[in-house]
């Protein structure tokens, strides 16, 4: 019995260092102090020894029961820690880092550029407005002098929409097919409707055309300017203009203003500026065409003196009352900032995050 109790201890203590985590230590205790464990079923024979041989062999298994539990209890401590260590090691984190930041939008580059367009317009005066962008012929063309068989609408690139057209409107005629509107100009009539003299109106607006290169969209944005007093010359066109043009690209852009025809305005106007991509040149610096504006220049838009007849169909006295209007595109506009160098427009719309975050 001495020897069983002694080899006991060493083979309980050899079996314990093997145990490498919590759940097998508790398989150990099981398996020496359990029901039929090697330390219960020694311990059992006790009874079957002389009554002096068994009070030193149950002093000796108790010492060597209290032995073992102590080393349990050692080893359990170790395994603990070493637990506690891997969780640290594998869980650890640094509160020191930054945290993550949730993806914060922006504005697109075009809705930014309608807000400094238009808060540079608010600082003349300019108040603005919302008009249909689904329009009546009427207002898009007829209002503004163009005849339906005038070849000068072929410019605009018309949508049409598939719908009745419009009733009789009592002393216009009729205000014709719907269209998508090809032009901010068609809230020029609209504007005049209110019948609020003076007018300095700014609409800022989506406008459509069947056009698509690197130069054109079928969705581009114009803005807009009506001006209508008593006496407007000229002069405070091309003032407003310039204003505009300083505020927007700074001191260092080149602006001209080319004799053009548009049936509503008169005389008219088209307003250029100097381009960002090529230096105004028209060449790159590898010497090949400037693929955006080819010839130095591009176009931003029209501009010019309000057509009486035009004022006649806003119910307006042209004997009493003129003024000016200017049409630029914004996407144009702010493509030609300096910087900017995007040659070709139709990337604003294609929605590649790459592109829209540089802006
Ligand atoms: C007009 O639309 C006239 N309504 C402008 C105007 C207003 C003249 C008031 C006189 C008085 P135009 O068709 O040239 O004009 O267009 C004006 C500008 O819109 C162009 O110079 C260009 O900057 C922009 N634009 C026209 N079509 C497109 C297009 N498909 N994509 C992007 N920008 C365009």
């Amino acid at each position: 019995m001495k020897d069983k109790l002694k080899q006991l201890k060493k083979s309980a203590l050899v079996d314990l260092e093997k145990a490498k985590n919590i759940e097998s230590l508790q398989d150990f205790e099981v398996r020496y102090f359990g029901r039929k464990g090697i330390y219960t079923l020694l311990v059992k024979d006790l009874p079957k020894l002389s009554v002096e041989d068994r009070k030193e062999m149950g002093r000796a298994a108790n010492e060597i029961k209290t032995e073992i539990q102590e080393a349990i209890k050692t080893r359990q401590t170790e395994l603990q820690a070493e637990r506690l260590g891997n969780i640290a090691k594998e869980e650890w984190i640094d509160k020191t880092l930054p945290g993550l930041c949730p993806e914060v939008g922006h504005l697109h580059i075009t809705s930014q550029a309608i807000e400094e367009i238009a808060s540079i317009f608010t600082r003349l005066g300019f108040v603005r407005r919302k008009y249909p962008e689904i329009e009546w012929d009427w207002y898009a063309f007829e209002s503004l002098n163009m005849p339906a068989s005038h070849p000068a609408r072929d410019e605009w690139e018309t949508f049409f929409i598939d719908l009745p057209e419009g009733k009789p409107r009592q002393g216009r005629g009729e205000k014709g097919k719907i269209v998508l509107t090809p032009h901010t100009s068609s809230g020029q009539v609209r504007e005049m409707e209110r019948g609020k003299l003076p007018i300095r109106m700014m609409n800022i607006s989506k406008t459509y055309r069947r056009q698509s290169d690197v130069s054109h969209t079928p969705m581009f944005h114009q803005f807009e300017g009506l001006f209508i007093d008593e006496d407007v010359s000229i002069a405070s066109l091309k003032g407003v203009l310039d204003y505009f043009a300083r505020s927007f690209f700074g001191e260092g852009r080149r602006t001209r203003l080319r004799p053009f025809h548009f049936r509503f305005t008169e005389p008219s106007f088209e307003i250029d500026i100097s381009c960002d991509v090529c230096g105004g040149t028209g060449k790159l610096e590898d010497g090949s065409k400037c693929r955006l504006c080819k010839e130095g220049w591009l176009e931003l838009g029209g501009a010019g003196m309000i057509h009486p007849n035009v004022l006649k169909a806003g119910g307006i006295d042209p004997k009493k009352y003129n003024g000016f209007a200017f049409g630029w595109g914004v996407e144009r506009t702010f493509m030609m900032k300096e910087g900017m160098k995007i040659d070709d427009i139709r990337l604003l719309y294609k929605n590649d995050l790459r592109f829209l975050e540089q802006f």
